[in-house]
């Protein structure tokens, strides 16, 4: 009789004990097929920073390489920028290819400034500088300080490449290799960023229909274009121009990057 208890009681222990064994078996399997990766990311500051599972990239083009990033920016990251910038716009300028100085012209109209080595310190400028460097895979010591654009109605930037064509400019960083351009505002018309050698239809830019690619300036999308190949020359095809606004207030911010470190 107490050798059957015996047995009985342990039965019930080994199988209690596999009903408790099986049961963190499923919640372990159960956490790695979270079917929302999100929930992985919720406490960790690396995919914060990177804002993963919001970035949506979008091939555009891949001659010239042109990539769309859907929600770069977060609308509180778009703000901010557009609050430093404000106070210290000037009318923008282009580069004289034989002196490599700046100067006024009618080939880009809009107001800007450029962040300043201070600025770029800020906790909130130092995570669209990494998110930059990680989505374009160029290293952030690479990359000019952020430009802040503000384009009026009627303003724009004809097509030009971003590439230097001045040995000038060449001397601290090498050539500019690619350039992300954020978006920050959202309700404009017109205003898109225009590829005339991408795609192979036809777009609107400025309210006319171009032959080309048109991108939409929608708050917190970010565009990559790369204006070098991977053979190293720079690609002719990457020129774009910034198409005249219609209606409303067009801003953007310009990460420009080099092949070297810039500092
Ligand atoms: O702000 C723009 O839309 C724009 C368009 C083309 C900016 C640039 N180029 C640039 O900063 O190089
Ligand atoms: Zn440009």
């Amino acid at each position: 009789m107490n050798r059957s208890r015996y047995i009985l009681a342990l039965l019930t222990f080994v199988t209690i004990g596999m009903i408790i064994g099986s049961l963190f078996q499923l919640a372990f399997i159960n956490r790695l097929e979270e079917p929302s990766g999100i929930l992985h990311w919720e406490n960790d500051n690396e995919a914060t920073t990177l804002r993963l599972g919001y970035v949506k990239p979008e091939v555009l083009s891949w001659s010239p390489r042109v990539v769309l990033f859907h929600n770069f920016l977060s609308v509180e990251e778009c703000d901010t920028l557009k609050a430093i910038a404000r106070p210290r716009l000037q009318v923008s300028t282009v580069v004289d290819t034989k002196t490599g100085k700046g100067f006024k012209s009618e080939v880009r109209t809009s107001s800007g400034m450029f962040l300043n080595n201070d600025e770029r310190k800020f906790p909130i400028v130092q995570a669209i500088e990494k998110r930059i460097s990680v989505f374009s895979q160029i290293p952030p010591e690479n990359g000019e300080l952020i430009q802040v654009l503000r384009y009026e109605p009627s303003q724009y930037y004809r097509p030009h490449h971003d590439y230097f064509a001045d040995t000038f400019n060449l001397k601290r960083g090498g050539q500019r290799i690619a350039t992300m351009l954020m978006y920050l505002s959202d309700n404009v018309e017109g205003g898109e960023t225009f590829f005339p050698m991408a795609g192979n239809g036809e777009c609107s830019c400025g309210g006319k229909m171009v032959k080309g690619l048109c991108v939409k300036p929608t708050k917190g999308d970010a565009v990559l274009f790369w204006s070098m190949g991977l053979n190293g020359e720079s690609d002719p095809k990457s020129i774009h121009g910034g198409c005249a606004v219609l209606k409303g207030e067009k801003w953007s911010a310009t990460k420009w990057m080099r092949q070297k470190t810039t500092f």
